[in-house]
């Protein structure tokens, strides 16, 4: 089948940069039954299904361990979970591969254990943890959370884990804390990506809140998913998730907490300035400075939705933003 790419949409190869580019160029070129749809304003999106099931429905499931706690029933989504294949099937993880349904793959040689973390900065002692003695002391919960990427793509996940705002109550940050600093691993020998290709020199990924942000109810320090401890390409064995921002800002494989006094740099921000930026809100209204925030897609289904501000989760964290 012959797909017209509209003038536009397509990325010319010297603008291939991160985030995005994969998507854009990929779906329309091997989605057999992908669709366009031009809707009065010119959007044009992938109309049905615009994204390959990342595993064959025969393939068998990785076995990880089990681990589950009771959901709490005030985070509610308008959409059902996305089918645990699609979701752990279906990932940005550039330190494995820009190939959204290979890293699960390359991401199979990764050592999520023993793992060490460590808090540091404005905190009253600095200090080093293992990741299952600090999980041990807290309490874990279930929470159903809409994921969007700036891509514009869109899961819903099933997340275990436990309140960030937890986690800066166990580290003890001192009143000189503004920003919370958080940074993954540096493991060239299992993260290929981390060995060459555009990246090279800005390993390990980086990112940072305000402590409003990271003590707010929604801000979630995740360490499992579909009841069983986090798969190796969703950031096991301990990342953070912030529905309400792109999801770029959910970093994965957190090695550091450093609790600082200055807006700390950011990957994105860093690797590319005028695309990326620290805040990075959910917002229909802002485009990316090459496509409309406007709407989304469920990568589940393709359906194409309109996007919500704050990702829906206005009314939990829009005084943050006034
Ligand atoms: N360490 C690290 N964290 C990361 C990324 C990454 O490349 N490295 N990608 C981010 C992006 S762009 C998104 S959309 C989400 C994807 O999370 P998921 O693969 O679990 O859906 O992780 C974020 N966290
Ligand atoms: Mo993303």
């Amino acid at each position: 089948m012959l797909i017209k790419i509209p003038r536009g949409w397509e990325i010319p190869e010297r603008e291939v940069t991160p985030e995005h580019v994969y998507l854009n160029r990929r779906e329309f070129l091997t989605g057999a039954s992908v669709g366009l749809i031009a809707g009065a304003s010119g959007l044009i999106l992938p109309g049905s299904r615009g994204f390959a099931l990342p595993a064959g429905k025969d393939e068998p499931m990785p076995v990880l361990a089990p681990l589950t706690a009771p959901r709490n029933p005030e985070y509610k989504t308008d959409r059902p979970i996305t089918a645990e294949r699609v979701a752990t099937g279906y990932n940005n993880y550039y330190e494995f591969t820009e190939v959204k349904d290979k890293v699960k793959d390359v991401a199979v040689g990764f050592k999520p254990r023993p793992w060490e973390i460590e808090f540091k900065g404005h905190v009253e002692k600095p200090f080093k943890i293992n990741v299952d003695d600090l999980i041990k002391k807290m309490t874990l919960e279930e929470r159903v959370y809409r994921h969007r990427c700036v891509e514009r793509w869109v899961v819903i996940f099933p997340w275990i884990g436990f309140p960030m705002k937890k986690l800066v109550e166990f580290a003890a940050p001192t009143s000189k804390a503004r920003f919370v600093r958080m940074e993954s691993f540096y493991r060239p020998g299992q993260a290929p990506g981390q060995r060459g290709g555009t990246w090279v020199n800005y390993w390990p990924y980086y990112e940072g809140l305000t402590m409003e942000e990271a003590t707010n109810e929604l801000a979630f320090i995740v360490v499992g998913a579909y009841g069983k401890i986090l798969p190796n390409q969703n950031g096991s064995p301990l990342r953070l998730h912030t529905p309400w921002k792109y999801g770029y800002k959910s970093i994965k494989a957190i090695k550091r907490f450093e609790f600082v006094e200055k807006q700390p740099p950011t990957f994105w921000h860093t690797a590319v300035p005028n695309e990326y930026d620290f805040v990075s809100n959910v917002n229909p209204n802002k485009p990316h400075p090459r496509w409309s925030q406007a709407h989304e897609q469920l990568v589940e289904t393709g359906e194409v939705v309109p996007t919500k501000l704050y990702n829906g989760y206005e009314k939990y964290v829009a005084h943050l933003y006034k």
